[in-house]
């Protein structure tokens, strides 16, 4: 049962009751409306209408999985302002794995619980649709139950290319090869005067979401992220998730929305301060409130940090992802958690102590347990 507020009801201003109502009647919000809530100072209220989303949705449940990250490389053709992680061929840091250290490091997670691998790294100079597809091959005997999320539609687009294949071509082959779903980066922001700013060359807005349509349309599910806090305003991040909830209307394919915080460190934006903790959770009460079509919000806890994923629960927040298991680079570079690792027993407690019931699934939300008793501790 979602708690009564009658003090909060009490106080709001006319705008913010006839808000109240139509989220109440779940009604749809108009970009005009997202900007005035983006713009409100009322956090309290933000918080309650995020929730009473989150509330007839989910209930009190928060989901979680057992996943790990494979970065096969770092080294990137594209220059992304923001990015911390790309490196040219032969420069420090750079790293490309073979197909036969990608099957040492499937080989290390057998036998661990984990249900999903999240493939995702650099677009490679020089690797296409079969390499990758062998890829998938490789892991699935390995992890034969275990569910494959790979490579953005950036990488998408380039693999295709070289490989002289359709993108319907080219996701049909992976497909065969053991892909499951889609994650959602490159998405950044769609604004072209934004996009043209912070990564010119790279997969367009169009590109983006004709690739996550085409996956929707041959039953390759897929996630969507936004990437915030940088030299965007309120209007760009309005207008990217319009384009999202408009694909969404159209194929149902989105299982998931992720609000991705810009992090700083090394990269071309360094001189940006990064956003705060209330700009943080402000926005995911938004988008929960304005992606009213998409079922799972999930706040990414490597990027924003343990505590931050546990508050979010209350702004609209229903999947903190999963347990890492320390398996991925691309944030602890630009300045987050160095060593992201969460057990299964943390990630519990983590939900349990912000008053949820911790839920955990599988890459497409199916329920795998649910954790009612609360631990001892808490
Ligand atoms: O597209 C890169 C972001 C994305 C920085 O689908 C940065 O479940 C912040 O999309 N500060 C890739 N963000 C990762 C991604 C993702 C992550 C977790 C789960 C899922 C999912 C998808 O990472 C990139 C970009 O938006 N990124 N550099 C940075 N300095
Ligand atoms: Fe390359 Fe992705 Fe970094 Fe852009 S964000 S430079 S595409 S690794």
């Amino acid at each position: 049962m979602f708690p009564e507020a009658p003090s909060l009801i009490k106080s709001l201003t006319k705008e913010e009751r006839a808000l109240l109502d139509k989220v109440k009647a779940g009604e749809r919000i108009s970009d005009e409306e997202a900007l005035s809530l983006y713009q409100s100072q009322n956090i309290p209220f933000l918080a309650y209408l995020a929730s009473l989303i989150r509330y007839r949705n989910h209930g009190k449940e928060a989901y979680f999985n057992r996943n790990v990250h494979i970065e096969p490389t770092n080294i990137c053709i594209y220059d992304c302002a923001f990015c911390s992680f790309a490196r040219r061929p032969g420069e420090g840091g750079a790293w490309e794995y073979d197909l036969d250290t990608i099957e040492q490091i499937a080989l290390s997670y057998k036998d661990k619980g984990i249900t999903e691998v999240h493939i995702t790294g650099g677009v490679h100079p020089k690797r296409d649709v079969k390499y990758y597809g062998e890829m998938l091959k490789r892991i699935k005997t390995i992890l034969p139950h275990v569910h494959i999320k790979a490579f953005t539609a950036v990488e998408l687009q380039v693999m295709c290319m070289r490989s002289k294949m359709s993108i319907e071509e080219g996701l049909l082959y992976l497909k065969d090869c053991g892909l499951d779903s889609i994650p959602g980066g490159g998405a950044e922001i769609f604004h072209p005067e934004i996009r043209k700013q912070i990564c010119n060359t790279k997969a367009t807005t169009e590109v983006w979401l004709a690739i996550h349509e085409t996956a929707h349309r041959l039953g390759i599910p897929s996630n969507c992220t936004m990437l915030y806090g940088h030299i965007e305003d309120y209007t760009h991040r309005i207008h990217h998730m319009r384009l999202l909830r408009e694909l969404q209307d159209k194929t149902q394919g989105f299982n998931c929305f992720i609000p991705l915080k810009f992090k700083r460190e090394n990269n071309r934006l360094s001189y940006l301060e990064e956003t705060s903790l209330l700009e943080d959770l402000k926005n995911y009460a938004v988008a929960r409130i304005y992606m009213d079509n998409i079922p799972h919000l999930k706040a990414y806890w490597p990027m924003i940090g343990k505590s931050t994923a546990q508050l979010s629960l209350h702004f609209g927040v229903d999947d903190l992802d999963g347990t890492i298991d320390d398996s991925t680079r691309i944030y602890s570079m630009a300045g987050a958690d160095a060593h992201p690792v969460m057990r299964t027993e943390e990630l519990v407690a983590l939900i349990q102590s912000a008053g949820f019931i911790p839920v955990e699934r599988d890459s497409l939300y199916n329920k795998l347990k649910v954790y009612q008793d609360a631990l001892s501790h808490v």
